[in-house]
C-alpha cells in the first residue's frame, strides 16, 4: 500500500492576501507583459519605474499528489493609460480543468473567452465565487481602488497556455472613465 497524501492547511493574511509562509511567489511587473496593454505610450513611459501589477503566492502543498493547486492573487490597484492592472490571463492546457475563484477583498472584472470567440464577463467583490470552466482563457481586472485578492484552486495537471493569450489579446479592454470601468471591444483583438 502507498502512504497517503497528507492534510495539509495554509493560512491568507487577509490584511494583503498574501498566504503565510508561502512556499513561492509570482511577481509579475509590467515589463512581464507590455504588450497586454493597449495605449503603448503609456506602457513606455511607465516602464522607466516598471511597477509591479501582482504577485500570485503558493502555499507549501504536495502538488500533483494532491490534485489540487492552490494560490491567492494580489492585483495591485493602478492603471496604464486608461486600462487597469491586470492579469495575463491564460487557457489552461488542459481544457477538462476547470478553476474556482473566490474574492476575498476589492473589486475588479473576471474576463473569460473561449477559443472559438465566445465572451462572458463576472463581477469579482468579496464573498463572490466564480466558476471557470476548463475551456475558458481567463483573466482578471483590478477595478477598483484597493487591491483586489482572490484565492484560485484548481486542478495539479491544468497546465498553463500563456502563449495564445498573449498572441491574441483579449476580445475586450476594460477602461477607466469618468463613469467608471467601462468594457469595449479590443480592436488589436487576433482572435475570432
Ligand atoms: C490563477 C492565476 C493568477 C495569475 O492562479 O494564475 O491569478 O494570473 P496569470 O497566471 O494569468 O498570470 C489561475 O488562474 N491559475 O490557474
Ligand atoms: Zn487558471
Amino acid at each position: 500500500m502507498t502512504e497517503p497524501t497528507l492534510p495539509r492547511f495554509a493560512s491568507i493574511n487577509l490584511a494583503d492576501g498574501a498566504i503565510v509562509d508561502a512556499a513561492e511567489v509570482i511577481v509579475r511587473r509590467l515589463s512581464d507583459m507590455p504588450a497586454s496593454f493597449h495605449d503603448q505610450r503609456a506602457v513606455q513611459a511607465l516602464l522607466v519605474s516598471d511597477p509591479v501589477l501582482y504577485r500570485v503566492y503558493m502555499p507549501r502543498q504536495p502538488g500533483g499528489s494532491f490534485g489540487l493547486y492552490t494560490a491567492t492573487s494580489v492585483i495591485e490597484p493602478g492603471r496604464v493609460g486608461d486600462e487597469y492592472y491586470m492579469t495575463k490571463g491564460h487557457f489552461h492546457v488542459n481544457e477538462g480543468a476547470p478553476e474556482v475563484y473566490l474574492t476575498l477583498s476589492g473589486e475588479g472584472k473576471l474576463l473569460m473567452q473561449t477559443r472559438d470567440g465566445r465572451f462572458e464577463m463576472q463581477d469579482m467583490k468579496p464573498g463572490v465565487v466564480n466558476l471557470i470552466p476548463g475551456e475558458w482563457a481567463h483573466r482578471t481586472v483590478n477595478t477598483g481602488e484597493t487591491r483586489l485578492v482572490f484565492l484560485g484552486v484548481w486542478p495539479a495537471d491544468a497546465g498553463h497556455d500563456y502563449d495564445s493569450v498573449y498572441e491574441q489579446g483579449f476580445a475586450r479592454l476594460v477602461l477607466a472613465t469618468a463613469d467608471g470601468p467601462q468594457v469595449v471591444p479590443n480592436p488589436a483583438y487576433r482572435g475570432r
